[in-house]
């Protein structure tokens, strides 16, 4: 990765080089954090716009609530601790990593009696699953691994230990010669890919599965829905089976980190180039984010 000159660590920017944890930190033995993805875009006037900043902040908020962590800045704070960071580093673009764990104290499960860690880096990352991929579409492998469920690792809050589950699942894809996995919920309904909400186009519709099924409540997922009702195709939110992806005419995922990647095949059905839908929805969701559109300004918080 690309290492840039400063890190926010619990209230002061380090040194990149200097922001260290301990190795008997709690979050690191038991997974218990919870944390974000965001992007920075340049936009076309040349100012830099971080994508839905205040929603991901309180989405990281949710996700330490699900958990009983107590957060130790404000959702203000930490957008305004962001923004200058981006400043401080003279980053046009980036990603953007919110980490709040337990940190040193005690080992044993209960964190109660362990300092509680904030930590925001920032860092240029290019795209996730390759720019061939963005262009042609990735192929995939519906992993043998099961997605977490509610009652187990609640994929509402955006944990760290929720992400051996991803893992799992890539790593078993990446060694089949597959470039991501998808996941099935213990009831074999899709639910997303490692790192991505997914979307299918059947005879026209847009389809993606519920949040009950159990995907993250991905905020590209609520801006590619909401893109796509704007240009007018339809979109329903409703479970979807392996063979639903097998015969789609479309297929995309969509994330931070991933933006809007097209799906080629699933478990070598061939599903083909990018489809038209598909190529409308990412055109619209790059111009957006770089403040091509005015009806999406909303979505964007300049630094
Ligand atoms: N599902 C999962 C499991 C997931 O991790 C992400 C984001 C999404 C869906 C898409 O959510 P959103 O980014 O809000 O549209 N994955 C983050 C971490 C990727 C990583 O490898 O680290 C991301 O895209 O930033």
């Amino acid at each position: 990765m690309q290492k840039v000159d400063w890190i926010w660590m619990n209230g002061d920017f380090v040194p990149w080089d200097e922001a260290e944890v301990h190795v008997l930190a709690h979050g690191l033995h038991y997974g218990y954090g919870v944390f974000e993805g965001i992007r920075a875009y340049e936009t076309v006037d040349g100012r830099t716009a971080v994508f839905r900043l205040t929603e991901h902040i309180d989405r990281l908020e949710n996700s330490a609530k699900i958990y009983m962590m107590d957060l130790p800045y404000a959702t203000t704070e930490l957008v305004e601790v962001t923004k200058e960071l981006i400043r401080r580093n003279d980053l046009r673009e980036c990603y953007i990593r919110p980490i709040v764990f337990s940190g040193f104290g005690e080992i044993g499960l209960n964190p109660l009696n362990c300092a509680v860690d904030a930590v925001i880096a920032v860092w240029p990352w290019g795209a996730y699953l390759g720019e061939e991929g963005i262009a042609n579409g990735v192929r995939t492998k519906i992993s043998s691994f099961r997605r977490l469920d509610h009652n187990i690792m609640p994929p509402a809050a955006k944990a760290t230990g929720n992400y051996p589950n991803s893992i799992l699942a890539k790593v078993e894809a990446v060694k089949a010669g597959y470039d991501e996995a998808i996941m099935l919920n213990s009831h074999g309904f899709v639910t997303d890919g490692s790192g991505e909400n997914i979307f299918v186009v059947r005879d026209g519709v847009v389809h993606t599965p519920p949040l009950h099924a159990g995907p993250l409540d991905g905020l590209t997922r609520a801006s590619v829905i909401r893109i796509a009702r704007d240009l007018g195709y339809d979109v329903l939110i409703d479970n979807l089976v392996r063979t639903d992806l097998y015969t789609a005419d479309e297929a995309f995922f969509t994330g931070t980190a991933a933006e809007i990647v097209p799906i080629s095949a699933v478990d070598d059905r061939e599903i083909g180039e990018p489809g038209p839908i598909t190529k409308d929805i990412q055109n619209t969701f790059f111009a957006a984010i770089r403040g091509k559109i005015d009806q999406y300004q909303g979505w964007l918080e300049y630094v």
